[in-house]
């Protein structure tokens, strides 16, 4: 029988969502005023995923993410503010405005770094269960998320091969938005689902809908208590859809890189809209509720926009400090 997901969860799972939206809707509107100096890989249409996840972490389980990670560490907690002013270049930024944000950072609520080094955090998250595991830290759990390319990579392979001969608590979390940069997976794997490629290492493979951030948040809640609990890793599957292109504000719609059609099609597979229509139906938020969430973290996403566009730059003379 499925648990009840309690109002609070569902509250939360919808804010978490409403803020990354917002987060990256704001970053796409204001790249063009050239103060961001950094690439950003925008996660506008995957919220429901980072959401789903999260929202079974606590504080001292880790999660790894990729160049796309503002969700990601949005829904693991990362203040607002930190986060915004490291787009900004900031040394209030959480790289102290030298990584930007393919590299945001936040050890103390879980975050060690994201890398962009496509398939890279997949063996640190592997890395991270064994050292929990190694230090008696029974319980602890590593996230790894990453996209349907990091698949293409040795390192998704060797890392399920020794997650599961160690039997270790990580969870596999593959953000399958059919793109590589502009390769779609067809033009880049054998047509096997990447659930699939999962019992060929003893490990229990999952798909579910990324857009339905319900059916997310159950298969993740199944495969983080596994984890919890000693059973060892599971790899699970998300189909997504990015609606930003590759990188920066555009949709790569205008550059030829996607087809038109297709991108409306998933526009109308909004996971924020979808959710908000369930919660209404249900009579679990009201309009006037998801107003008043609304007005809320706008007014958080404002405040960590001026906050980001007034802290100092990095000093020239702490140009090899922090830096290995
Ligand atoms: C090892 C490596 N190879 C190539 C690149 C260039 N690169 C950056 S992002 C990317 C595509 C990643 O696609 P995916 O993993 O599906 O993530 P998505 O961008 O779709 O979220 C590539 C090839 C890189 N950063 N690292
Ligand atoms: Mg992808």
């Amino acid at each position: 029988m499925r648990k009840e997901i309690s109002k609070d969860i569902l509250q939360k799972l919808f804010t978490t969502m409403l803020t990354i939206r917002t987060v990256e809707e704001r970053v796409a509107e204001l790249y063009s005023e050239q103060e961001m100096k950094c690439p950003v890989h925008l996660c506008t249409g995957q919220e429901a995923i980072a959401a789903g996840v999260c929202s079974h972490l606590a504080k001292d389980d880790t999660i790894f993410s990729t160049h796309r990670s503002h969700g990601h560490c949005i829904a693991k907690g990362m203040d607002l503010k930190p986060l915004v002013a490291e787009l900004y270049g900031r040394t209030t930024g959480c790289a102290r405005g030298k990584g930007g944000s393919m590299h945001l950072v936040a050890p103390e609520l879980g975050i060690p770094g994201t890398t962009a080094i496509v398939g890279g955090c997949i063996p640190l998250a592997v890395g991270a269960a064994l050292s929990s595991v190694l230090q008696g830290k029974r319980g602890q759990v590593s996230v790894a998320f990453f996209g349907d390319g990091a698949v293409d990579e040795g390192t998704f392979y060797e890392s399920m091969n020794f997650a599961s001969l160690k039997g270790l608590p990580v969870v596999f979390v593959c953000e399958n938005n059919n793109y590589a940069t502009n390769s779609p997976q067809s033009a880049r794997q054998p047509a096997v689902p990447i659930v699939d490629r999962a019992p060929a290492y003893g490990i229990p493979g999952v798909a579910a809908d990324g857009n339905d951030v319900l059916a997310v948040h159950r298969a993740a809640g199944e495969a983080i208590e596994r984890a919890r609990n000693g059973a060892g890793p599971t790899l699970l599957e998300f189909r997504t859809y990015r609606w930003k292109g590759h990188v920066g504000p555009t949709s790569d719609i205008e550059s030829g890189c996607r087809p038109a059609d297709e991108h409306e099609e998933w526009l109308r597979r909004c996971p924020l809209d979808r959710f908000k229509a369930y919660l209404r139906e249900k009579d679990l938020l009201s309009q006037h509720d998801m107003n008043h969430v609304t007005v809320e973290v706008e007014r958080l996403v404002n405040d960590a926009i001026e906050f980001g566009k007034k802290g100092p730059f990095p000093d020239a003379a702490e140009l090899y400090d922090h830096v290995w």
